[in-house]
């Protein structure tokens, strides 16, 4: 069986992005693959965290991942921090990582401009990703499309680093969606929808209550010109939420325009969020009878041990082939 290794940012509650961009692949993904999914806290704290908050994200997403529908009986499910060989793989990545690729990285520079105070950790962020990756032997890397640019720079640190060292790392792939890859920000439709995103008016997250959705949903910026229409281009705001009711509600943009041939942005809107709630009310259940259980800390504890195994393995060979510390097998 091929592996899979994914990770999200406990950098706040899922979003609709997430969901469709990562989550519904995992899903799909845990029946045919040996599965990794991580909650990748390390991650989360390249740019200031609350800390009581950075805790309830950790468990509040380890509860989504599970709502949700992974199972922990096919997919290793974990938290990054307790798995050591993540931060020891991902500084020896840094050690192979130029500065100029790293600044050249959209997100870092996305994430750092502007600021007066930009951690080290946003700049050294995907070389940690690598290793998160490269740890697991992974073959597969299913993420959204914002994630390409990452996915490069850990195929290239990889290959550097067999070149140099041996061939110790699997080059992995990346699979990205062919629909719903970068679901848009609600209020600015050219900008991607992200948890972080100060304006909550941007972003649904499964979490939301059923009346706050309708009211994002019917907010969502638009056009004036009323009429449901795919055009990336020119009616991004309509294009975006046709994507959305196209893979929740399972049908093509083609009928949906159809549909609403002749009905203004009202009637969609309303329909739409409707769509969402048929999707994301069971998942709010299931989150809020996993949040009361115990089970969760089980699973966790369980990930990370199965994921502390494997990591391990490898970080030894790494070590071995970079000549760190005495031979070990
Ligand atoms: P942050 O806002 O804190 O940077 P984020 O919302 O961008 O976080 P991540 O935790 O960085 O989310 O991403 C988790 C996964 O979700 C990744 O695979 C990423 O590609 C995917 N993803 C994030 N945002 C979107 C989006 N708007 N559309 C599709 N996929 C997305
Ligand atoms: N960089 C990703 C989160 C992430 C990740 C990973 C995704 C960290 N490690 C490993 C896939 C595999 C993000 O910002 N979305």
């Amino acid at each position: 069986m091929k592996t899979i290794f994914s990770g999200i940012q406990p950098s706040g509650t899922i979003t609709l992005g997430n969901y469709i961009g990562a989550m519904l692949q995992f899903v799909e993904l845990q029946n045919d693959y040996n599965c990794y999914f991580c909650i990748v806290d390390q991650h989360a704290i390249t740019v200031p965290q609350d800390r009581l908050e950075l805790r309830k994200n950790i468990r509040s997403l380890a509860a989504l991942y599970l709502a949700v529908g992974i199972d922990p009986e096919k997919a290793t499910l974990f938290i990054q921090s307790e798995v050591p060989a993540h931060a020891q793989a991902g500084w020896m990545m840094q050690c192979i990582s130029y500065i100029g690729e790293l600044e050249r990285m959209t997100q870092f520079k996305d994430k750092s401009s502007g600021k007066d105070a930009v951690s080290a950790s946003l700049l050294t962020y995907p070389p940690l990703m690598a290793a998160d990756i490269l740890l697991y032997n992974t073959d597969l890397v299913p993420v959204g499309e914002d994630q390409k640019q990452h996915m490069e720079l850990t195929r290239d640190l990889a290959e550097r680093f067999n070149k140099k060292y041996g061939d110790v790392l699997t080059i992995p792939d990346i699979r990205i969606p062919e629909v719903g890859a970068r679901i848009m920000s609600l209020q600015e439709p050219t900008k991607k929808m992200s948890k972080s995103d100060p304006n909550n008016k941007a972003f649904i997250t499964p979490l939301d209550d059923p009346k706050q959705i309708v009211k994002k949903i019917k907010s969502a910026v638009t056009d004036s010109e009323g009429i449901v229409k795919f055009d990336k281009i020119n009616k991004p705001g309509i294009s975006n939420l046709l994507s959305i009711y196209s893979i929740l509600g399972n049908k093509t943009i083609s009928e949906l325009e159809e549909m609403y041939q002749g009905k203004g942005y009202g009637d969609f809107k309303g329909d739409l969020a409707q769509v969402v709630l048929n999707v994301f009310e069971p998942i709010q259940e299931k989150y809020n009878h996993l949040m009361e259980s115990t089970e969760l800390d089980r699973i966790l504890d369980e990930g990370a041990e199965k994921a502390n195994q494997v990591a391990s393995k490898t970080l030894k060979k790494m070590e071995n082939a970079m000549g760190l510390g005495r031979k070990r097998r």
